[in-house]
């Protein structure tokens, strides 16, 4: 009984330690959460990042896929409470937590031409220098940002003009900035987490949704679409974070291993990524040979862009002077990217 009780201090003790993400031995296994599978891009930077980290110490790092530990905004208060020690989440979720993330969100402003995307995503300062620590005032150290490529809007009848759209119900995530979008292209806007879209579509309780081509075909959205419709107005990005107050107790040692792992998997995902959109495209058109593929015109996205003008103004109202000012540098480094 004694010894039981001395078994159950000591593992109580261990479990405390890892809740608190604090080192309890010299080897740790570090909790890591994402909201894709292990072949998705979330899981290809995932994978790069535990190689670095298991080939250069002791500790392990242990990788919970979509659905492991609920739904995004579940792992997100399992990382702020230091439960798990890394987190990737897009801001298409974070933006209900942090406005300024969704300056990621605001339409007609993300590049969507590969090369550009490559470059903006490795040079950026607003991504590089001025989230960190907006990032930290929720106490998460962020570690990178990386592109999964063109957001594609996927409906059960095509459209052309916002008209179009007056009516369909277009499931967004859940960060208020998607539903802003979509009410003024003229939808009607659902939020709603990954893990009901499924069944939404498939119960109609939505018509559409918009996400990337690898991710739309990965999942079979197109089997329960008609068609899918470029409209140049996104990139789908995503952010992976460390617990700060973990990240502030490791070692000098250990804090450099976690930016070089960072920075290999960021470096490796940036390659892949540059070739996601034309991987998901070939795919869809190889499985799904009778989907329509639909690219908006110039002209056809002009009207689109138009409406974007009041979600930046939304977006300026909620995320204030730091958020404006974050929106230009963006501006500042697409322009940089493009040259
Ligand atoms: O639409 C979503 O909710 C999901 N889309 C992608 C590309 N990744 C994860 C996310 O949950």
């Amino acid at each position: 009984m004694k010894q039981l009780a001395k078994f159950s201090l000591g593992s109580l003790a261990m479990a405390g330690a890892m809740a608190l993400g604090v080192s309890a031995a010299q080897a740790d296994n570090w909790r890591y959460a994402m909201e894709e599978g292990m072949n998705d891009p979330q899981g290809i930077y995932a994978a790069k990042f535990k190689e670095v980290i298991e080939a250069n110490s002791d500790h392990t790092v242990q990788i919970y896929p979509v659905g492991s530990l609920g739904e995004s905004a579940d792992a997100m208060e399992q990382a702020q409470a230091g439960l798990l020690q890394f987190i990737d989440q897009s801001p298409g979720f974070t933006g209900a937590l942090i406005p300024e993330a969704e300056a990621f969100l605001v339409p007609y402003v993300q590049p969507t031409d590969p090369e550009v995307v490559q470059k903006f995503f490795r040079e950026s300062v607003a991504i590089n220098e001025m989230f960190h620590d907006i990032y930290r005032e929720q106490g998460l150290e962020l570690l990178s940002v990386f592109p999964e490529g063109e957001q594609v809007v996927t409906t059960m009848e095509e459209f052309r003009t916002p008209e179009d759209l007056e009516g369909m119900k277009i499931r967004t995530m859940t960060s208020p900035l998607l539903l802003e979008t979509y009410e003024a292209f003229g939808a009607s806007p659902i939020a709603m987490p990954w893990g009901e879209l499924i069944g939404a579509l498939k119960t109609n309780m939505v018509d559409g949704q918009e996400n990337p081509t690898i991710w739309i075909e990965a999942y079979g959205l197109d089997d329960l679409t008609k068609v899918m419709t470029y409209t140049g107005h996104a990139q789908y990005t995503t952010a992976v974070m460390a617990n700060a107050d973990f990240y502030d107790g490791l070692s000098d040692e250990d804090k450099a291993l976690v930016q070089k792992a960072s920075q290999e998997a960021l470096d490796h995902i940036l390659d892949v990524a540059v070739e996601l959109d034309a991987k998901g495209l070939a795919k869809i058109k190889e499985t799904n040979p009778d989907y329509k593929i639909v690219r908006l015109t110039e002209e056809e996205r002009a009207a689109f862009k138009e409406r974007a003008q009041a979600v930046e103004e939304a977006f300026i109202e909620r995320a204030g002077e730091r958020g404006a000012a974050i929106l230009e540098q963006m501006k500042k480094d697409l322009e940089a990217a493009r040259k």
